[in-house]
């Protein structure tokens, strides 16, 4: 195996990885099975984005997770999943590699059997139960396309993203199971397919029990389905290039962006980073609590510890139900060795009170992981004294859903920490700062606009069914790199910062929302004329939204009665709930008569930024704007 085990290594391996790059990841390869091997290790670059890996190879995912590893009867009759359901007085459920292979051929043959084929899209919106990771291992097994939607979004949501990628079949719950409530899936679902007519079948999972409208022309029952089919499949023969999944994601302009991974490249970069970054050993236990829905729990819930014959633990509920402590209690009850979460959980638990974390031994950790957002020093100590007892190292792994898998972050028991940094880039990967003309800052010590000079085997390919907008996207604010969006600070030893978004982008309790998307959204209501929305500290969440919004004159002369902000902050986020789903809503609103505009009309929303984080006192020079007397009503009508 190649994998890493000393900071020498380290270093010697990161070197040949940009020295010989073509060498370095054919070794990588190797581990793996392939119907056919590649002929060309990488070819494209950031000009002509036509990047390609493996190119020529033919072999499948599912196969690799799977079949691999079921050859070795050891490894045939370990754990690869440990599920544990919502309630806590519910059996938890295990599947050993082998009899995850026959469910995962199971739900195949069930996708068959309604018409998908290689290269259709199947949409999931589900809870998190072992139905969502099986199934969409059977859409790799299959070569169709999984484009999973996190069932925290709402109808139009979900609709938007099935018409964009034209999915042929959803698959649903009839109800999630999150702490004490039932979320509605089929329901939304229902709602969702009126509005996408590629939609030719549904398959339901019984999990809630809740009622719904059985729909005979369009809803097949998911367990039904499954006891007809049989347990053998085979895996289909794929291109190294062939599309795995579309996952849609925020980003600073229009709607979300329907990010497109590839087969061989994601498969092997994010394997190699899963053994590098988190050391596992052979019956380590390994706990992210990401959600599906999300790139963390594609990447490093489901692929990334399954193509390594990892036990992967995979929860249904929340953190804080029944109590703060559900967490730990989990982690002694199944004696979870490596735990990977947000910041934001951290903070939430943290402020939940010590006693929940005290109460538990947590003695069966060994690694901790972070992810999602910039980890504050004070969390970070938490989680390393209250959590790790100061004997695990805590990996902060920094990377994106474009980049499919973690760019920077430290090998855990390998790479001296610093809290809040995460420290040095992955093999074959070479970040640079720039300032904001695009110039590389050659100093060590620097701050500046975090950008990729090369391309990576995990990278997303195109924005699907718009390479354009991925080009302008990513590839023309300097031309040449691949921009992140994000702010890194760099120190002397060479080890990164991330400081957070530098575009129009908030990271709420890790979860990524444009303040386009926000501002549609609120602009919708017939009071509302005009919104700005941006982001401002918030203690749990990291950043909370902040919406400024020029209204009609009857809500304007109304602003400082409490019932009037009342009533339309009701009314705003039922629209937001509608529009998008409940983590977009505005935690604060200010009525305002303007909005801070330059010359040329735009907003300037560097001024909103500093007011909602009540840095009044750097303002920066606002003389450039068109009406600068604006802001000081905005400064003394801020919402606290
Ligand atoms: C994996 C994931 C990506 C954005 C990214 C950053 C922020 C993620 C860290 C982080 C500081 C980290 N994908 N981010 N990890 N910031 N330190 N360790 O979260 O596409 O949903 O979000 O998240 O701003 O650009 S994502």
């Amino acid at each position: 195996m190649s994998r890493i085990d000393d900071l020498k290594s380290y270093q010697q391996l990161y070197q040949k990885s940009l020295k010989e790059s073509e060498k370095y990841w054919k070794m990588v390869a190797s581990d793996f099975d392939w119907f056919k091997k590649w002929e060309k290790v990488s070819s494209g670059d950031f000009h002509n984005l036509e990047i390609k890996w493996f190119e020529g190879g033919k072999t499948n995912m599912s196969m690799n997770c799977l079949d691999r590893h079921i050859k070795d009867p050891e490894l045939a009759n370990k754990n690869a999943v440990i599920f544990v359901p919502n309630d806590p007085s519910e059996q938890k459920k295990e599947f050993t590699y082998k009899q995850l292979y026959e469910q995962v051929c199971r739900f195949s043959n069930v996708l068959k059997n309604n018409g998908i084929k290689k290269g259709d899209v199947v949409c999931f919106y589900m809870g998190m139960t072992p139905e969502l990771l099986i199934g969409i291992l059977a859409c790799t097994r299959v070569g169709a396309i999984h484009s999973v939607v996190f069932g925290g979004f709402s109808a139009k949501a979900l609709s938007g993203r099935i018409n964009d990628c034209q999915a042929k079949m959803i698959i649903t719950h009839d109800g999630g199971l999150r702490g004490q409530k039932v979320v509605p899936l089929k329901d939304i679902t229902d709602e969702a397919v009126k509005e996408c007519p590629s939609v030719s079948k549904v398959l339901v999972s019984k999990r809630a029990h809740n009622q719904i409208q059985f729909n005979s022309k369009l809803d097949v029952w998911l367990e039904e389905e499954m006891q007809k089919a049989d347990t053998k499949c085979d895996p289909e023969i794929m291109d190294s290039e062939a599309p795995l999944f579309i996952l849609y994601t925020s980003g600073s302009t229009g709607k979300p962006k329907g990010l497109l991974h590839t087969t061989a490249g994601y498969m092997v970069n994010v394997a190699h980073t899963f053994d590098n970054v988190f050391q596992m050993e052979k019956d380590d236990i390994y706990w992210c609590t990401a959600d599906i829905g999300w790139i963390t729990g594609h990447s490093y819930l489901t692929y990334g510890p399954l193509l390594n014959g990892a036990t992967t633990v995979m929860f249904e509920g929340v953190p804080t139900w029944p109590d703060a402590g559900r967490f730990w209690q989990i982690v002694d009850e199944i004696k979870v060795t490596h735990f990977y979460t947000a910041p934001t959980a951290i903070r939430a638990l943290e402020a939940a009170g010590v006693e929940h974390v005290r109460k538990h031994k947590l003695d069966s950790l060994k690694v901790l992981g972070t992810v999602g957002e910039p980890i504050n020093e004070e969390a970070w100590e938490w989680y390393n004294e209250e959590v790790g007892k100061k004997r695990c190292p805590i990996v902060d792994t920094w990377w994106q859903t474009e980049t499919g898998a973690i760019m920077i972050s430290p090998l855990a028991h390998i790479t001296p920490l610093t809290p809040s940094c995460a420290t040095h880039p992955l093999p074959g990967i070479s970040p640079i700062l720039v300032d904001q003309e695009g110039k590389e800052i050659e100093e060590s010590v620097a701050e500046g606009n975090l950008c990729i000079t090369r391309p990576w085997p995990s990278m997303a390919r195109t924005i699907y069914g718009d390479h354009e907008r991925y080009r302008q996207t990513y590839f023309s604010t300097y031309p040449g790199l691949y921009f992140t969006g994000d702010g890194a600070k760099r120190f002397q030893n060479g080890h990164y910062r991330i400081t957070g978004r530098v575009d129009d982008v908030i990271n709420v309790s890790g979860h990524r929302i444009g303040t386009a998307e926000v501002e549609d959204a609120l602009d919708e209501h017939p009071k509302v004329y005009e919104s700005a929305v941006v982001g401002y500290p918030h203690d749990i969440k990291g950043q909370g939204i902040y919406a400024y919004l020029i209204c009609h004159k009857e809500i304007f002369d109304n602003k400082d009665k409490s019932e009037t902000i009342e009533k339309l902050k009701k009314e705003l986020d039922e629209i937001v709930i509608k529009m998008i789903g409940p983590i977009a809503k505005a935690d604060k609103i200010q009525i305002v008569s303007e909005l801070p505009k330059t010359r040329s009309g735009k907003i300037m929303r560097r001024i909103l930024r500093k007011i909602a984080a009540q840095e009044t006192d750097q303002l920066g020079d606002t003389s450039t704007l068109l009406n600068p007397e604006i802001v000081e009503e905005l400064i003394q009508g801020r919402s606290d």
